[in-house]
């Protein structure tokens, strides 16, 4: 369904059935996690929420099937940041309802705000890439969405902080696990912000 002006996307889709997309043209309030905003100005990104069954994995699944919509290019950060040049190109929501689990996926593409990226490419087509690349990542075997995942991250491999409930961690972010957690020095975190040090 192609909405106008919505709150969020999220919220439009909150009641639609396993399947359904929802696009919109602006979101006066847009949400990132942990109640943060997402901005974008009318018409100048990819709004998306995909309606879709539960999963563990799904917000790396996601992660995947963004990351190959946008292009070769484009890297992750755990857990649902897209990256182009280290900038943040888009982001990933999962919100879980009554045995449905909101998908949404904001990527900039003719604005972006300062210090972030934008892509250069035309919202109906990347729709149509990311709608076929869901599809795919969301049916694929675990091992297989993380693997994928480890290859195309910008995270493992470096040194990070972790910030969660107001403790911050810092180490070698060298993996993710089964559920798709950061493992941070041997240490889990299932939740939390990274910034690549
Ligand atoms: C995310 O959150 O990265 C998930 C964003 C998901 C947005 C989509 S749009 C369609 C659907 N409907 C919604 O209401 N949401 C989803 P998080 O990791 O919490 O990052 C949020 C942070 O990114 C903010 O606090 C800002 O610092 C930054 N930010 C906000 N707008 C941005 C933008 N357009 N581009 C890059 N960074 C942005």
């Amino acid at each position: 369904m192609r909405l106008d002006s919505v709150t969020s996307t999220q919220d439009a889709a909150r009641d639609m059935a396993i399947g359904s997309i929802v696009i919109a043209n602006h979101q006066t309030a847009g949400r990132g996690r942990l109640e943060r905003r997402w901005e974008a100005p009318p018409g100048t990104a990819l709004l998306a929420s995909f309606v879709l069954h539960p999963n563990p994995l799904l917000s790396l699944a996601a992660g995947v099937a963004a990351a190959e919509a946008c292009g070769e290019a484009v890297r992750l950060k755990w857990p649902n940041d897209l990256l182009l040049a280290g900038l943040k190109l888009g982001g990933v929501l999962v919100e879980a309802k009554q045995g449905k689990a909101i998908c949404g996926i904001g990527i900039n593409l003719t604005w972006a705000p300062v210090g972030a990226a934008k892509l250069d490419l035309p919202a109906d087509e990347l729709l149509d890439r990311l709608r076929e690349r869901i599809e795919v990542w969301t049916a694929a075997p675990p091992d297989t969405v993380l693997d994928r995942w480890r290859r195309l991250s910008a995270t493992l491999g470096r040194r990070v902080r972790l910030e969660l409930s107001g403790k911050t961690t810092e180490g070698l972010a060298e993996d993710v696990g089964p559920n798709g957690e950061l493992i941070v020095d041997g240490v889990p975190f299932f939740a939390g912000s990274v910034t690549h040090l």
